[in-house]
């Protein structure tokens, strides 16, 4: 019987000369006698069909198998997947094709199993630090925040690829944004960043990590003692950011003395991308609401949705970076702490234009080679692909509409746009592969489209038109090609985040899982492999990094101090225990290996301030501590070589039998100490 092409890529996928099972009929093919690969034993083939059968698998379920299969202990893993965890404040680590989930990392909320946020002074410091009480008055009398709602994913990038240093994250609730390092996958900076209420999708890196931007989504309330009548003249009271957080190339970190923002109109602010490449310099940022709809429903006006929907256009803000980046030392303000450029003067250098949108836009999205910039209007059946040579050209020929209310230039839009392709209902996100397509997420219509982009990809009539189009389950948000937003892409997969699973999960509760589910992208057709349901919050964004780009540390060099990644001064070696009294408390040098802590008695009175000083002298891989004591709410991962501090004040009397909470050794049960408060 001959092979079908699907037959084919599967045997290729299974090693040349290997397995091949699959094809229309389930009929099993062994492998050939001579190749000596690790799955051709003879019989092993009758074997696999055999189990095919008794699950009741398809031909093209086993195919789908063999394709995100990881055999037990091996790294097949091609890709990272670095997926928002929405609600949850976190960021998920998952492996592409298997789809399994490897961490879950702490960002803005508190994350008990790495002790993230549970006493430990480097977690502790960040999610405290996370809240600006000075540039966000309601924090003050608020307190501190300890959740976030993470929307975006960042990932440093150098030439417009993925590096693998770091990645950033927004919070979309409280407009801060979050730096993670890519050695420890650990979170080592949250900004409050200031003039910002809120933040949504405008996170990106630019082409060299000099740069990751955040923007406002809900326009701020310049000045907050104006609330009682702001949403009555919504347009004088509010205002919008475009946010410029100089990276540190050192840290990773963000510096706010070289950071600068752009006034806004308040629009709202929605997705936003980095040129790169042709439209290296220049910034893209989506808005809706230009009709400034401030809702009062209750009161006979008109609904928030129904105001912001008035207008056939929105507008895309094309922002200069560069030239902002010289106009922001001699002609900005500090506000709260930050250095921003006015609107006036922003348009009057030149860095601020407008190109409209058609209606309620969402998605914007740069091509590979930084020519064409994709929008999807939530309501317009079509992707708008604009140039951004049209765009330059546009705007050095004043080739303006009109002005928008604040006196923003408008571009015309017929001078702008490439191309539009009829995809379907809902278009939302585009994402894009290295042979010059774009995949689109189609919201209401739950598919995904595939759809060519101009010159030089494709010309005459082969460019902008839809080549494809997969149903995916269900209601389609973003979606994401390996390094499908790099000057780069990797293509082979894309993964479909799905709002609604409905029926595709086992009912477990009222509340259910998202849907990621992963398309192969290397036929002819767009076909699903898997379904990966996300029970943890609401991803949004997620972006796809080659897995050898990463270069994590399996272990610290022993004494690190995770929040400076150098080794913390009061990192205790074996041997140099010890307790001293100071003048309010009492201050502890340990060590923690297995399966001990030194010391195991701390005895301190009532009223005492506390400073325990812990060092995990490890150095083997996965050695990792826990440090936990009863009511104190202290619980403190201490991984291989890691030095953590924490203080408390020891206001409650008693024994407290602290113990290791990790099962690191036979004497696990054993690693416990007493702190005796008397
Ligand atoms: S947003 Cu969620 S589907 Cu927050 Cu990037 Cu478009
Ligand atoms: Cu150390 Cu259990």
């Amino acid at each position: 019987m001959p092979l079908s092409r699907r037959e084919l890529l599967t045997g290729a996928a299974a090693g040349a000369g290997g397995l091949v099972i699959g094809g229309v009929t389930g009929t099993v093919i062994g492998g050939g006698e001579d190749d000596g690969g690790a799955g051709a034993a003879t019989g092993l083939g009758g074997q696999a069909d055999a189990v095919a059968k008794a699950r009741d698998l398809k031909p093209e379920d086993v195919t789908r198998a063999l394709k995100t299969f990881v055999p037990p202990g091996e790294h097949k893993d091609e890709f990272f997947l670095f997926a928002s965890g929405g609600h949850s404040g976190q960021i998920l680590v998952i492996g592409v094709p298997s789809m399994r989930l490897l961490k879950v990392i702490g960002v803005f909320s508190p994350e008990p199993w790495q002790g993230h946020g549970y006493g430990a002074d480097s977690s502790d410091l960040v999610i405290k630090q996370g809240t600006d009480p000075k540039n966000k008055p309601v924090s003050a009398a608020r307190g501190p925040l300890t959740w976030g709602d993470t929307h975006h994913p960042a990932l440093s990038e150098t030439k417009g690829e993925y590096d693998g240093r770091w990645i950033y994250i927004n919070d979309r609730a409280n407009g801060r944004i979050a730096m993670v390092d890519l050695r420890d996958f650990k979170t080592k900076q949250i900004v409050d960043v200031p003039n910002l209420d809120s933040s949504h999708g405008g996170v990106f890196c630019t082409p060299n990590s000099e740069y990751v931007h955040i923007s406002t989504m809900s326009p701020t309330l310049v000045d907050p003692t104006k609330a009682a009548n702001a949403l009555e003249n919504f347009k004088d009271n509010f205002r919008g950011y475009s946010s410029f957080m100089a990276i540190d190339q050192k840290t990773g970190r963000m510096d706010l003395a070289k950071s600068f923002q752009i006034e806004l109109p308040p629009y709202t602010q929605d997705l936003a991308d980095s040129g790169k490449l042709a439209s290296d310099g220049w910034v893209f940022i989506n808005s809706y609401n230009s009709e400034m709809a401030a809702g009062g429903n209750l009161d006979g006006g008109k609904p928030i949705e129904v105001g912001a929907s008035a207008n056939d256009f929105d507008f895309m803000h094309i922002i200069n970076w560069k030239k902002a980046e010289t106009v922001a030392q001699s002609k900005s303000k500090v506000i709260n702490g930050m250095r921003v450029i006015p609107l006036d003067v922003a348009v009057s250098e030149g860095i601020l234009y407008l190109a409209p949108e058609p209606k309620s836009p969402h998605g914007v999205d740069v091509a590979p080679n930084g020519q064409y910039i994709s929008v999807g209007g939530k309501l317009d059946p079509h992707g708008t692909i604009y140039s951004i040579d049209k765009i330059t050209t546009a705007i050095k020929n004043s080739d303006f509409e009109k002005k928008d209310q604040y006196g923003i230039p408008v571009l015309k839009l017929d001078s702008v746009v490439a191309g539009r392709v009829e995809v379907g209902l809902g278009p939302l996100h585009t994402q894009y592969d290295a042979e010059g397509h774009g995949y689109i997420s189609l919201f209401l219509d739950s598919a995904v489209a595939k759809f060519t982009l101009g010159e030089p990809y494709f010309k005459g009539d082969q460019a902008f038109k839809l080549v494809d189009k997969l149903p995916v389950h269900y209601n389609i948000g973003h979606l994401v090609a390996m390094e499908g937003d790099t000057v780069k892409p990797a293509g082979k997969y894309l993964v479909a985040l799905n709002k609604w699973s409905i029926d595709r999960f086992p009912v477990v509760g009222t509340l259910k899982p998202q849907n990621f589910q992963l398309v192969d992208l290397t036929g002819e057709k767009m076909e699903i492999l898997t379904d990966m349901p996300i029970g943890i919050g609401e991803p949004h964004y997620t972006q796809g990094i080659r897995a050898d780009r990463i270069k994590a540390w399996e272990v610290y060099p022993v004494g690190t101090n995770p929040l400076t990644m150098e080794k913390d001064p009061n990192a205790t070696a074996k041997g140099g225990e010890k307790i001293s009294r100071t003048a309010d408390g009492v201050e502890v040098w340990g060590t923690v290996t297995r399966s001990q802590f030194k010391p195991d008695q701390i005895r301190v009175k009532k009223g005492d301030k506390v400073t325990l000083h812990l060092t995990n002298i490890e150095t083997t891989p996965d050695a990792t501590h826990g440090f936990s004591i009863p009511r104190y709410n202290v619980n403190i991962s201490l991984d291989p070589g890691e030095a953590v501090t924490t203080e408390f004040v020891a206001d409650a009397q008693g024994t407290f039998a602290y113990y290791c909470t990790e099962f690191c050794s036979a004497l696990h049960l054993e690693m416990q100490g007493w702190l005796v408060v008397s």
